[in-house]
């Protein structure tokens, strides 16, 4: 098994996250985004998709969805679970994963992408050339914003995002945040108080 990363990336510090609270360690290369090396014919010889985070299995298959190398990765290394232990659970986790996705890192990406003169023609990740639309960036200031209140009113009611305990969920709405700050120039105020008071349990819990 080997993992080709870039641990500065949004996507690859979310897998690190989840990694490193499980205690996970895998041989790995850094792909380096900032000298475009995903790009290159050696990169893209193993992932096609030219993306990081990619895990290579030892049958040789590759695996680049963040969600379905956390799966994996679960299902290897059961303890410390952050994918839940029941049914219930493991469908309200993957619940939020694919909703934080959608509505907080997209939107986020949608700014980022679509203003940094670094992404001109290449507004979205992958081997294709697809041009800036200012107007993007634009709706997903609106719809980050729209992202933050909807986690700041469940988390109101309860202490992680998907329960009582913390979960993929929580990794991947740190990384969204941390990603929104520098990404959308965007954080939260204090008037979202559920979500700063979510932040620092959240971070705690990471770190126990
Ligand atoms: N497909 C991945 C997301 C991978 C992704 O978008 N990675 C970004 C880094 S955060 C990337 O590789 N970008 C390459 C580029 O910008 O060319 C998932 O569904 O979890």
């Amino acid at each position: 098994m080997h993992l080709y990363t870039f641990d500065a990336a949004p996507n690859p510090a979310r897998l690190k996250m989840f990694m490193d609270y499980k205690g996970i360690a895998l041989n790995s290369t850094q792909i380096n985004l900032g000298t475009a090396e995903q790009l290159g014919e050696d990169y893209r010889a193993i992932v096609p998709e030219a993306t990081v985070p990619a895990l290579v299995l030892d049958d040789g298959s590759v695996l680049c969805a963040v969600i379905a190398i956390a799966h994996f990765l679960e299902t290897l290394h059961p303890e410390r679970p952050l994918l839940g232990r029941t049914a219930e659970e493991r469908a309200h986790i993957l619940n939020w994963n694919h909703r934080l996705f959608t509505d907080i890192f997209s939107p986020i990406a949608d700014v980022f992408r679509n203003t940094h003169p670094k992404y001109v023609n290449r507004a979205l990740p992958g081997p294709a050339d697809i041009s800036q639309l200012p107007e993007l960036a634009e709706r997903g200031k609106t719809r980050l914003l729209s992202g933050f209140s909807v986690v700041n009113e469940a988390l109101a009611d309860r202490v992680f995002l998907a329960g009582d305990a913390l979960s993929f969920a929580d990794i991947d709405l740190l990384a969204a945040l941390d990603f929104a700050a520098w990404g959308a120039r965007s954080v939260p105020d204090e008037s979202f108080a559920h979500l700063t008071r979510w932040r620092g349990e959240a971070k705690n819990a990471l770190h126990t």
